[in-house]
């Protein structure tokens, strides 16, 4: 195994990762000047839609080399609806660095990142950036970013401060205090006397936190004495290993501030890629895993993999193709290597059947069973656009690169809908999809149009009516003559449609039945209201015909005049279907969620706490699908961006009034427009 640290950095939108990663890469050498994402040239966010944003929209990746060690950075998007990326990509990090800002009120955004990670038993470190200018204070800071993290975070160092500004810090493990010195290494300083008392309480609770998994430091600290730095780093590395404890450090990416030490921890207390390997029991040789999938505008494509077992050569075939370049990679650079070693993680070129989450086999298929690769669970769709080529010629060309977005982010989902004759593109809300909009412009030159989608409206009828049909056409040799009596009736709510023939002597022949029964049918397609029409019997008990002119489709279309005539007298009513909807958020916004339900038409089913989630409810209702389309933004917008929903369909039900009228209006314009 190489001597290699794989690390993604994670953490809310705008706290600086992708700074850190430009500032850790400058600080290594990696590059030798240092961009910036105002400026629009860093590492991180090459991709052309990250870059018009100012915002990370994917996942990048690159390699530096500190002290003798390969460090593979992952920087993960922060915001919330680019987590797929995020997700898939930690499936092969040992360990991530969540960045966050010292700000109080926003830590519940940290929820879903350190459940994530917890849940997949991924090693994590806290960086507290921004800590150049700042009033919080850490003893503030810790226990709200304790309320939703399971992990015990451990304060490792404390800030040294002038007023507002932090000048330096104390590292808690060698007791050594430092003055920060922009774009260089820091000074070692004098302990200021300011600082001893806090210095002092920080690493008792420090030791403390270790000594719950080490009898010996426990014992020690009992007696006075005092454990060696060796002893302390050595605990540390194997409760951070375990996940047992989250180490926090501090700094300002921009300055370059702490970002040093930051490498050195990384460094010294990430685990080698061994230990992951192996608790998955994944060793022997020659398999990968796909991390994440680039289309690059110019040099086609890039599968980011972490390889399980190795070496793997260029050239090499896996899954049936051949590796046509192994690459490190530095944001949108790359520079060729000739192989990968286990643990390593690199760019295979031109593997055009790989998948983001593929695994991928040197020699060989890809193996019917995988299940020992880690994956991350797929995300509930969140939000959809009913979506066409702005071009009509286009739409093949649209087809082939959504597919090809699907691959690079499978949370990126297109549905055909042939009941509502509409393409739906999936994802987990608007800028998601404005994203995917952009890469279909930019990168496969196809102009798309949106809009809300079609709510799958269903109507019935209120009571019975009998309706005579009759249709007789007579032109030049032989003619068409059918008549039916039907009774329409309505019949429960998920009953469906029923057919009954209660036709005696033989008044219509026996063969012009089912006939009569299609042409009821084929009515039903689209009732008075303009929808489907369910839960409704018709009953064929008399009629005419003609031993001349009567065939099947005159009966068809005399059952299809006796429906149009008598439905309309039935009291149709418009049927919507109800969802129901399980609303996770933090449990300090359960009463406005509350409120969000019923403000939206939804009936509440009941609310408790969130298994395995600190501080979180889940609140159950039954919804209108009408009313859920966008219900991820105002319920994120309640929640500081992290509340989410499932939904599934449960039943129809009747809706009348203002509400219904206007459905009813807008699809007879559609009707009229078709
Ligand atoms: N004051 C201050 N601002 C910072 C620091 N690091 C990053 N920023 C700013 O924070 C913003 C978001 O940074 P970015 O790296 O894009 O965050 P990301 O979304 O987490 O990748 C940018 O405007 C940075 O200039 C820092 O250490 N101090
Ligand atoms: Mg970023």
């Amino acid at each position: 195994m190489p001597n290699v640290r794989n690390v993604a950095i994670v953490g809310p939108s705008l706290s600086g990762k992708t700074t850190l990663l430009e500032s850790m890469l400058f600080a290594s050498g990696a590059i030798g000047r240092k961009g910036s994402v105002k400026e629009g040239n860093s590492v991180g966010d090459s991709a052309p839609e990250a870059r018009e944003r100012n915002m990370s929209t994917e996942v990048s990746a690159a390699t530096a080399e500190f002290q003798g060690t390969t460090i593979n950075f992952i920087d993960c998007p922060g915001s919330i609806e680019f987590q797929a990326e995020a997700r898939n990509a930690l499936m092969g990090a040992d360990a991530a660095v969540v960045v966050y800002e010292p700000v109080v009120e926003r830590a519940s955004t940290l929820g879903p990142i350190f459940h994530f990670l917890e849940s997949n038993q991924i090693p994590y470190m806290v960086f507290i950036n921004k800590m150049d200018r700042t009033a919080t204070l850490m003893r503030e800071l810790l226990p709200a970013m304790q309320d939703v993290a399971s992990t015990p975070l451990l304060i490792t160092q404390v800030p040294i401060r002038d007023g507002e500004d932090v000048t330096g810090y104390v590292d808690l493990i060698t007791e050594t205090a430092y003055h920060y010195n922009q774009g260089e290494a820091s000074d070692v300083v004098e302990m200021p006397d300011s600082v001893k008392e806090r210095e002092e309480e920080a690493r008792t609770m420090m030791l403390e936190a270790l000594a719950d998994f080490d009898d010996d430091l426990m014992m020690k600290l009992l007696e006075d004495e005092i454990p060696s730095i060796e002893e302390v780093v050595g605990d540390l590395r194997v409760a951070f290993t375990e996940s047992k404890i989250a180490p926090v450090l501090i700094g300002a990416a921009e300055l370059e501030n702490g970002v040093r030490r930051l490498l050195q921890e990384i460094v010294e207390w990430i685990p080698g890629p061994e230990g992951h390997a192996a608790r998955h029991g994944l060793d022997g040789a020659g398999a990968a895993q796909v991390l994440k999938t680039f289309n690059t505008q110019h040099g086609g494509k890039l599968s980011l993999v972490r390889v399980w077992r190795g070496p793997i050569k260029d050239g090499e075939t896996v899954n049936g193709e051949r590796i046509g370049g192994v690459y490190r990679m530095l944001g949108a650079h790359q520079d060729k290597v000739d192989h990968a070693d286990a643990g390593d993680i690199v760019a295979f070129a031109r593997l055009e059947n790989a998948h983001t989450g593929d695994t991928l086999v040197v020699g060989g298929d890809a193996p019917a069973d995988d299940s020992a690769y880690p994956r991350a669970e797929p995300l509930p769709r969140l939000y959809g656009l009913a979506i066409h080529a702005a071009k009509r010629d286009d739409e093949v060309k649209m087809a082939t690169a959504l597919q090809r977005i699907h691959e690079e982010d499978p949370s990126i989902e297109p549905e055909q809908d042939s009941d509502l004759h509409q393409l739906v593109l999936w994802g987990q809300g608007d800028m998601h999809l404005q994203v995917a909009f952009n890469k279909l412009q930019n990168r496969y030159g196809v102009e798309v149009a949106s809009s809300r989608p079609r709510v799958p409206y269903r109507e019935a009828i209120r009571k019975p009516t009998t309706q005579h049909g009759r249709f007789k056409r007579q032109t030049g040799g032989s003619g068409m003559f059918g008549d039916v009596q039907i009774n329409i009736a309505p019949l429960p709510r998920g009953t469906g449609f029923e057919f009954k023939n209660a036709v005696t002597g033989g008044n219509i022949p026996k063969q012009y039945i089912p006939a009569v029964e299609a042409g009821a049918k084929e009515y039903l397609e689209q009732g008075p209201l303009g929808f489907p029409v369910v839960d409704v019997s018709v009953e064929v008990f008399d009629g005419k015909y003609h031993d001349v002119d009567s065939n099947e489709m005159a009966f068809k279309l005399a059952a299809k005049l006796a429906m149009s005539d008598g439905m309309p007298n039935c009291g149709p009513v418009l049927l919507e279907p109800i969802m129901e909807v399980k609303i996770y958020a933090p449990n300090s916004a359960t009463a406005r969620v509350q409120q969000l339900v019923t403000g939206r038409r939804g009936q509440l089913l009941g609310y408790e706490a969130r298994e395995g989630w600190k501080g979180w409810d889940e609140v159950t209702a039954h919804m209108p699908q009408g009313e859920i389309q966008d219900l991820v933004s105002e319920l994120r917008s309640l929640t500081q961006g992290v509340g989410y929903f499932g939904a599934t369909f449960d039943h129809l039900q009747e809706l009348s009034g203002r509400d219904a009228d206007l459905i009813v209006e807008e699809r007879k314009g559609e009707l009229e427009a078709a």
